[in-house]
């Protein structure tokens, strides 16, 4: 099997697609985008969308995370990404549907806002994602981050808030899924990449890492996705973000 999957190094869903064919142990070449250019890139590769992940399987082309953990398991059943029983299967398949919707966007979206505002930030990105000329990259990256996150992602500053507001009840819903046995189980399934992936890059928000730390959803995140990138110093006025708040145990 042939497999190429393409990627940027700071994307959380190409992260997750990365971890899945791990898992499954599917050889494949890394096409490493940079950020920002995966629109034009993609559509030279033949790809009809334009956002990362997006594979070739011997010439097939997939995009978008729910396609690739449902093709994975067409190529190669074992390990599956998904239960047999149908009940189970369903469940899984609900997590990760609302990891893709809900869970996935807001840290794209916080990680934009502040791209578009913090030359400090994309110097730091341009030069973790070995971009030539860093200092130059900062300020010509400024326009393609204002279009990024107002037009591709419609972010504003209230936009933001209500992401940030809605994070303590996520991180709750995630916590919930865990204890329920539909993620974190031994056998992570396409439910646990999905989710464990955007838990990840919070973490890595120093204002978002104490409303996930010491809590079932960080140690999901740091099993799964135990290496991806780094502290981001992303700075989001203090009034925004949610206060900690230890869970209700049932
Ligand atoms: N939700 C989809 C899309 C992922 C997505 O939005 N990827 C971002 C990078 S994290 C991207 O390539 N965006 C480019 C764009 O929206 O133009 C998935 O799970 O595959």
């Amino acid at each position: 099997m042939q497999v190429k999957l393409y990627s940027i190094s700071v994307s959380h869903p190409a992260r997750a697609a990365g971890l899945m064919l791990a898992y499954k142990g599917i050889e494949h070449e890394i096409v490493d985008i940079p950020p920002g250019m995966q629109r034009v890139l993609l559509r030279l590769h033949g790809f009809r969308g334009a956002t990362v992940p997006a594979i070739k399987i011997d010439g097939r082309r997939v995009m978008g995370t729910l396609n690739i953990s449902r093709v994975l398991d067409e190529v190669q059943a074992e390990p599956p990404l998904f239960p047999a029983d149908p009940q189970r299967r369903a469940a899984v398949e609900e997590a990760e549907r609302w990891g893709e919707a809900e869970l996935q966007p807001p840290p794209r979206n916080i990680f934009r806002w502040a791209v578009t505002r913090d030359a400090e930030l994309r110097r730091a990105l341009a030069e973790a994602t070995g971009m030539p000329a860093p200092g130059v990259a900062a300020k010509l990256s400024q326009p393609m981050g204002w279009y990024f996150s107002r037009v591709v992602s419609g972010s504003t500053d209230e936009s933001i808030r209500s992401d940030l507001a809605a994070m303590p009840g996520q991180i709750d819903h995630v916590d919930e899924l865990i204890a329920a046995g539909v993620i974190g189980t031994e056998q992570p399934n396409a439910a646990d990449f999905q989710i464990a992936t955007s838990l990840r890059v919070l973490l890595n928000f120093p204002q978002l890492r104490p409303l996930i730390e010491g809590r079932p959803a960080e140690e999901l995140a740091m099993r799964v996705a135990p290496r991806f990138g780094g502290k981001l110093p992303i700075k989001l006025p203090a009034e925004w973000v949610p206060i900690p708040v230890a869970p209700v145990s049932s």
